[in-house]
């Protein structure tokens, strides 16, 4: 999937700003036709979660409805006009004129249409409903009504249109997708390059990268839909955490002397693999720090909100972490663009968090995990950022769940067989995806939910589980979630269950038992932020409170701790 570009052959529009909106408690607007235009409208902005923007109906997760008037530049009318959402969550529905264009499900994704027939050149009418309402069959669950909103999982279900949306043209005849794969031999790196186009005849793909003042070129005549082209680069330049070196790879397609399609990309030469108990980055161990974050902001919600990727970045570089995990959902695209840009290292989680594997919804869920790793892997496979695909987080394991990721693993290798996969877990040695997952990742709380208060207990515990984990899978660990709520300026001595010195003390000593395990590759502190969630006896104010940095993004005490661990080099 290529995200929208400008060049002379392709344009995009960003529809971002205020819209019209609207909530529909009744469920009545589909019968009272808003689908041909809301009356009584609000404004509200676009993208953002609908949430936090009004001084009511926080906790209302739909359906509401959302229009916008637009017109598109005349010299569009030649060419294939899409409308692309970056993510809605959670169903939406979308009419362009008072015409159906298309369904959609899943809240973190993207998806886009063809709307060439139906756009006019001037007075476009954009009508989107949008339902975030929790249900059992969804991806991620409803949970049980402890939570208010009953939600599965540990994070406000914020609703509404998330990430831009964005207009955009491309030439009839032209290019549709590129894949980039890499290799590494000695010093040279290699491109494997599938470059999928439709509806050309006589008429050929120019590759040429460029970086590091040099340039390698290749060309090809197409002959089917699909062609497969190679580059060499001698003495590459890799990709990696210290130095993310990015090539510009441009794909022109050339027909009577003429560029009529092009498209460029940022291409990182690395291999990642698992090798014994090793992650290895270009052949050499790696071991991650970092965090599990959110996309979570006031007022904005799950919004996109380019000043605190930026923020969170620089947050990142500052407290010297290399990695982090999109729990639980994949983030924005502009995320993943920076992680290559900067440097940082992904374990891309698609949204089953919660999983029950209830009989009536398991085949349900199953297909809706299939399309999210399959949407996710279309938009996220370039990215040499991305080291890992997270198939679940904390999934409530049984017996059907075995045969339930067997399924999704397979399914994942076949669309990419160059990164490894995890599950991310809480139950221990029983969790049977690990059997073939390729890395164990374990979230792990003895000190906290367990062991209230004791930390030197909850170490022990923890280091035997990791031993007898290892010695049952043989495979590197991950501890992909460890931490304490952690109300700031709140202190003790000794250190007491939420205070700064608690957090503190816990994350020493957790980390201390990571170093001590030649298997553990891997570290990621829960959570980066403080971060909005559901009401419920254990969430204070709706929220949780385990950031290493407050939600407006303060460090706590655990972050300067963490700021000299992890910049120590050893
Ligand atoms: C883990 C979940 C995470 C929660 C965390 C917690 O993976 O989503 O927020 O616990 O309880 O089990 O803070």
């Amino acid at each position: 999937m290529l995200y929208p570009q400008r060049n002379k052959n392709r344009h995009f529009i960003d529809l971002s700003g205020f819209w019209e909106f609207r909530f529909d408690p009744d469920d009545k607007g589909v019968g009272e036709n808003w689908t041909k235009g809301l009356n009584n409208g609000c404004p509200i902005a676009v993208p953002a979660s609908w949430n936090d923007q009004f001084a009511d109906d926080r906790d209302f997760l739909g359906p509401a409805w959302y229009q916008l008037k637009f017109t598109i530049p005349w010299e569009w009318d030649s060419k294939k006009i899409i409308i692309r959402f970056g993510s809605v969550n959670y169903l939406s529905d979308v009419w362009l004129n008072g015409e159906v264009v298309g369904h959609h499900e899943g809240g973190h994704l993207p998806f886009e249409y063809e709307i060439s027939d139906k756009i006019e050149s001037e007075d476009n009418l954009l009508v989107v409903r949008v339902d975030g309402r929790l249900s059992d069959d969804h991806v991620p669950p409803r949970g049980r009504p402890m939570n208010n909103p009953q939600t599965n999982f540990d994070f406000y279900p914020f609703c509404g249109i998330h990430r831009p949306v964005l207009l955009y043209a491309i030439p009839k005849e032209g290019l549709r997708d590129i894949t980039v794969r890499t290799s590494i031999k000695d010093t040279t790196g290699i491109l494997d390059v599938k470059i999928e186009t439709i509806g050309l005849n006589d008429a050929y793909v120019n590759l040429a990268l460029k970086g590091f003042s040099s340039e390698i070129t290749n060309t090809s005549i197409i002959q089917q839909n699909i062609q497969k082209m190679t580059l060499e680069v001698k003495q590459a330049k890799f990709w990696n955490t210290e130095t993310p070196n990015l090539y510009d790879l441009t794909v022109d397609i050339v027909k009577k002397d003429a560029i009529i399609d092009s498209y460029s990309l940022k291409v990182g030469i690395r291999t990642i693999e698992v090798k014994g108990d090793k992650l290895l980055l270009n052949r050499k161990p790696v071991y991650l720090t970092g965090f599990g974050r959110h996309e979570d902001f006031p007022i904005t919600g799950r919004g996109y909100v380019p000043a605190i990727i930026i923020k969170d970045y620089s947050l990142m570089k500052w407290i010297g972490a290399n990695s982090f995990r999109t729990s639980h959902y994949p983030y924005s695209e502009q995320m993943m663009d920076l992680a290559d840009r900067l440097g940082f290292l992904v374990i891309n989680e698609i949204p089953a968090v919660g999983l029950t594997f209830k009989k009536d919804v398991i085949d349900r869920q199953l297909e809706l995990c299939d399309q999210f790793i399959e949407e996710l892997i279309k938009r996220d496979k370039n990215h040499p950022s991305v080291i890992m695909w997270s198939l679940a987080n904390e999934p409530h394991s049984s017996l059907k769940s075995g045969e339930f990721f067997r399924k999704l693993y397979d399914k994942t290798k076949v669309l990419d067989n160059t990164r490894p996969i995890t599950v991310v877990n809480m139950m221990g040695v029983k969790e049977k995806a690990f059997e073939f997952c390729d890395v164990l990742c374990i979230n792990r709380y003895y000190g906290w939910y367990m062991q209230p208060g004791n930390i030197e207990e909850a170490c022990e515990i923890l280091s035997k589980e990791m031993d007898k984990l290892y010695e049952k899978h043989r495979k590197p660990i991950i501890l992909s979630e460890f931490g304490t709520d952690t109300i700031p300026g709140w202190h003790s001595q000794p250190p007491e269950m939420f205070s700064e010195e608690y957090q503190t003390e816990f994350i020493k000593k957790y980390i201390k038992v990571c170093r001590s395990k030649p298997y553990v590759v891997g570290e990621h502190v829960w959570n980066m932020c403080d971060f909005k969630t559901s009401q419920g006896i254990t969430r204070m104010g709706s929220m949780n409170y385990k950031g290493v940095f407050t939600r407006d993004r303060r460090p706590k005490m655990a972050a300067h701790l963490l700021r000299k661990l992890w910049n120590e080099k050893d």
